[in-house]
Parts: structure tokens; C-alpha cells; sequence
């Protein structure tokens, strides 16, 4: 009898893919429309996830536990989700906490003008840890969606910074004297709900990491749309992140260049920078989770909700197969070792005819890129 051969498609748990509980469950508002779609159960989630051939989930804390639970509802919550997650065999591997969504935050979390604002955020970040903790959870994200201004008018921009540093040093404490295994990963954001954020890009964040007292504890966790809305390469982005170390975990999705924050299903829209991106982390042998951050179309029903979820598992595989085939494709080895062959046999440039022969070289990368492209399409 035939056997098939497996479908390189289908997710497994071992691919480590993960969905926030705010991606599927997203209810399609936005600033010209209401809900779409009804609240999505975290239990509900993690069947349908977890069916689908997720690894896990992450969440905010306001995700899963109400702001305003008292502790005992707060335990009861947290108790029945384990159960759920140990039901289907799925992991918790970041949280988060959300410093943007109650009104106390509008103008900031730790950067609040007001000191009693950041007093409460970083306790909250610190009670959010705890739940991570408690849930498994190695990687704890925060993204400052609120960090930033409309005018710089009231609050200078280096105060801001101050506090900003003053607030992941006070968590960096926190996990030491909880001996916790967590490591925080910051995740920049040029702008959106604030005119401007504080700390935008990638760049900005390991620069300022560096000046914290446990900058061994910190990394980045740098999210696609993100970069592209600052009309910055991706690709870049999350090497660089690399090259220092510090891309403690990643926020896949995909966006136009230079609109509002989309969210797009992974690799439905910018197809050579997703293969890209995948060929990068493939390459790197990067171990961390491989995260979707993204929403449904607000036109989708719950049906559309699982097809998205499918979709960016799917999309991540196909690409992942894309770089399989180019590594064995021999008409791109062939130009690459061309390329290779013409860098390092190359004469030294000792005087004009080898500096000449420099000037005039070909590096071939049309053919190379013709060939990736025509590999893409899937004609090759
Ligand atoms: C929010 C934001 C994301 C962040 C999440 C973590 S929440 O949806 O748009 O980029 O990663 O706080
Ligand atoms: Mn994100
Ligand atoms: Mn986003």
C-alpha cells in the first residue's frame, strides 16, 4: 500500500508556534468601528489552538485575569486555565502585561509624568511576572504602547528615559530576589497609539539596554509591522538583534510599508521579506518561540479566526520549505558559489589594473535574485 507522505504543512507542537490570546481572540474593533465578533473564551483558545498544532499561548494578565479580581478570583482563574492548558498539552512560554488599555495609562506607564501612575504600572508589570511564574512562562515582553507623547512640551524626553530605565530595573530586582527563570525582552514601536513612542526601533532599545543594571536579563523582542510602519527592513532588524544576543523572542506578522498598525496573518503580504525573515532565523538556529502577532480581517467570522490561525502556521512552514529549497536548488548554489569564488579569488588591490579588475566586476545578484523570485512563485 501508498503511504503519503506527510504534509510539510501541518504545525506541530515541536515547530514551537504561538498565539497571544489578544491575536485569535481579537474582536475586530478599531477607531471606526465596533466589535465584529464575540469575546473568545482563553479555554476555547487553547482547544482550538492546541488542535491546530500550536505549542502554546501567551497572554496579558488583563488577557486571562480581569483588572479588579480579588486574589481569590484571581487563583481560582489562574487554577482552572492550568487545568486547561494541562488538558491539551499546551505551554505558556511568554506573558506580558497590558500598561496601555485603562485610562490610568494615557499618558504612560513608566513614563508617566505622574509618579503614583508609575508606581502602580510597575507594580502591576511585577504581579504579571508572578502569573508568568506561576504559569510556566520564561519570557516576559513589554511593550510600551503608551511610552511616548503627542508634545514634548510637559515632559523631557530624557526624564522620561530615566524613569523608563528606573522601572525594568526595579523588575530586573524583582526576578533576582524571586530567583524567577525569566528574562525580559522589550519590544520597540515607532508610533501608534502615540504620536511618537520612546525607544522606536530595535537600535534604540539595545542602546538603551546596555545602560541597565542587568542588561543580561534584557533583550528584545521585535515585532515585523512594527519595523515596517518605520519603514525599516525587518529582516535587519531581527539581525541585529541577533548579532548582540538578544532576540530573546520574536513578533511574527506582517504590514504594508508606512500605514497604520495592521497586523497582517504572517506572510500574506510582503512575500520576499517573510522568506527572508524565515531563511534568517532558520540560518541562525534561533530556539525561541516562533509567536503570531496578528489579527484576523475584521470581516472574518470565528470560522476566518482559525483559518487565520492555520494560515500563519502554514505560512511559516511553506516558507521554511521555500529556504529547504533554495539551499538545494543547483542553479543558485551555482551563482552564490560564482560570487563566492569571484570575492575571495579576486586579486588583492595592490595597484591600478587589480583595483580595476575590482571596479569592473559583475556580483550577479539579478541572476540570484531572478532565481529566488522565480523559486518563490513556486516555478522553480
Ligand atoms: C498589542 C501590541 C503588540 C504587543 C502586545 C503585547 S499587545 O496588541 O499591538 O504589538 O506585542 O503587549
Ligand atoms: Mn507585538
Ligand atoms: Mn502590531
Amino acid at each position: 500500500m501508498m503511504t503519503q507522505p506527510p504534509d510539510k504543512l501541518v504545525p506541530q507542537p515541536r515547530d514551537r508556534f504561538t498565539f497571544g490570546l489578544w491575536t485569535v481572540g481579537n474582536r475586530g474593533r478599531d477607531p471606526f468601528g465596533d466589535a465584529v465578533r464575540k469575546t473568545l473564551p482563553p479555554t476555547v483558545i487553547v482547544r482550538e489552538l492546541s488542535q491546530l498544532g500550536a505549542y502554546g499561548v501567551t497572554l496579558h494578565d488583563n488577557d486571562l485575569v480581569p483588572m479588579g479580581a480579588t486574589l481569590q478570583e484571581r487563583d481560582q482563574i489562574v487554577r482552572d486555565f492550568k487545568a486547561v492548558l494541562a488538558d491539551y498539552h499546551m505551554a505558556v512560554p511568554m506573558v506580558t502585561v497590558n500598561l496601555f488599555y485603562d485610562p490610568v495609562f494615557k499618558d504612560g506607564a513608566f513614563t508617566s509624568s505622574a509618579s503614583a501612575v508609575r508606581g502602580f504600572a510597575i507594580d502591576k508589570a511585577k504581579r504579571a511576572i508572578d502569573l508568568g511564574q506561576e504559569l510556566g512562562a520564561t519570557i516576559f515582553v513589554l511593550w510600551g504602547g503608551r511610552e511616548g507623547v503627542e508634545g514634548d512640551g510637559a515632559k523631557d524626553p530624557r526624564n522620561a528615559l530615566k524613569w523608563y530605565r528606573e522601572a525594568i530595573d526595579t523588575l530586573t530586582a524583582h526576578i533576582l530576589t524571586n530567583r524567577y527563570n525569566m528574562r525580559i525582552a522589550l519590544e520597540p514601536k515607532p508610533n501608534e497609539p502615540r504620536s511618537d513612542i520612546y525607544l522606536p526601533t530595535v537600535g534604540s532599545m539595545l542602546g538603551f539596554i546596555a545602560t541597565l543594571s542587568h542588561p543580561e536579563l534584557v533583550g528584545v523582542n521585535p515585532e515585523v509591522a512594527h519595523a515596517k510602519m518605520a519603514g525599516l527592513n525587518a529582516v535587519h532588524e531581527v539581525a541585529q538583534a541577533l548579532d548582540q544576543g538578544k532576540l530573546f523572542h520574536i513578533d511574527l506578522n506582517d504590514q504594508r510599508l508606512a500605514r497604520f498598525d495592521q497586523d497582517l496573518r504572517f506572510g500574506s503580504d510582503d512575500v520576499k521579506g517573510s522568506f527572508y525573515l524565515v531563511k534568517l532565523l532558520e540560518d541562525s538556529g534561533y530556539q525561541g518561540s516562533l509567536h503570531f502577532d496578528a489579527h484576523p480581517y475584521r470581516t472574518e467570522d470565528s470560522q476566518g479566526v482559525w483559518e487565520f490561525a492555520r494560515g500563519c502556521m502554514r505560512s511559516y512552514l511553506a516558507y521554511k520549505e521555500k529556504v529547504r529549497q533554495f539551499r538545494e536548488d543547483a542553479d543558485i548554489q551555482v551563482v552564490l558559489a560564482h560570487i563566492q569564488h569571484l570575492n575571495q579569488e579576486g586579486p588583492a588591490i595592490v595597484d591600478e589594473p587589480s583595483l580595476n579588475w575590482w571596479r569592473e566586476r559583475g556580483y550577479a545578484y539579478e541572476e540570484l535574485d531572478q532565481l529566488i523570485t522565480e523559486l518563490i512563485l513556486g516555478l522553480r
